[in-house]
């Protein structure tokens, strides 16, 4: 059903590119605070980021919010809340799309959205030797549903995720436990895969709003609009630190020796959420450590020169 890519060109793909890259940005953006952090790191890293769009992703909250269409049509508005706060209110409508009003079923049979037909038209004009990257921080529906229509779309693209956990861990997170049948599409079709794990990796990404205030506070509207979230997002308390996960997909791409990670076989989320491995399946990349200071420091600079 899938196309097969041979494992040289598939490693070629697994580089970290050196040069500016196409992105689109697949985000659940308003279910916590760090999309936001993510999103306008990377519209503010021209140097390597060309941002052809960003799609909105489907989210249910266990003690809160249980329609994924609510979730994603929320995620929407907070993408154009964050634009106008960068001052981009301008951009067309149409760089924004909706996303997946539910999650994949066990069928795994494509939802139809905007953002699946827009991952479909764009990655039909790029190729294994200069592709598509799709950068995913929330669940991944739009994007595997984008595959189960077309599954030749996976030899344009690199898919970087922040997934589940180290591989001594599980996958059981919030961006797989909710859409188990989409991860599975995504570690079982063979597209090339770039895996951030949620611990012990991008989970070293730390803030605190003393830091923040120390570091970006009243500097622009967008920067103390952050340091709102974070303060609202739970009572601080001696020592508390939030951690910044989705930032860690667009840091690994950033630079390349910001992050160690090492060449696998692509394991198997299970129904049970839990990994397993067989080494005959195709090659991935798996980040194993993040540089968090060079990181932190990139991502600081960037939203204060907003
Ligand atoms: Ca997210």
């Amino acid at each position: 059903m899938y196309p097969l890519i041979n494992e040289v060109t598939r490693i070629k793909m697994l580089q970290f590119p050196v040069e500016k890259i196409d992105i689109l940005i697949d985000s659940d953006t308003n279910n916590e605070i760090d999309d936001q952090f993510a999103i306008a790191y990377a519209l503010l890293s021209p140097e390597r980021f060309n941002v052809k769009g960003i799609l909105a992703a489907p989210y249910v909250i266990d003690d809160g919010l249980q329609d994924p269409e609510e979730g994603m049509l929320l995620s929407y508005e907070e993408i154009f809340r964050l634009l106008r706060l960068m001052g981009r209110e301008n951009i067309p409508r149409d760089f924004v799309k909706k996303g997946s009003p539910r999650f994949m079923k066990p069928s795994k049979e494509p939802v139809p959205s905007d953002a699946a037909d827009c991952i479909l038209r764009l990655a039909r004009g790029y190729s294994s030797e200069n592709p598509l990257y799709i950068v995913a921080i929330g669940a991944v529906t739009n994007v595997a549903s984008a595959i189960q229509k077309d599954p030749e779309i996976i030899k344009n693209l690199v898919v970087v995720w922040l997934g589940g956990n180290d591989f001594g861990h599980s996958p059981d997170v919030f961006n797989v436990n909710r859409d188990k049948y989409a991860a599975q599409v995504l570690f079982d079709c063979g597209v090339p895969l770039i895996h951030v794990p949620a611990y012990y990796v991008s989970s070293h990404l730390i803030t605190s709003v003393p830091a923040l205030k120390s570091f970006i506070g009243g500097v622009n509207p967008m920067c103390d609009y952050f340091i709102e979230n974070v303060a609202g997002f739970r009572a601080e308390a001696f020592a508390t630190g939030k951690e910044i996960w989705d930032v860690s997909a667009f840091a690994v791409l950033m630079n390349a020796s910001w992050s160690t990670s090492e060449i696998t076989a692509t394991p198997i989320i299970t129904d049970q959420l839990t990994w397993s491995f067989d080494y005959r399946r195709p090659l991935m990349r798996n980040i194993r450590t993040l540089d968090r200071e060079a990181i932190m420091g990139d991502l600081y600079r960037k939203l204060k020169s907003l």
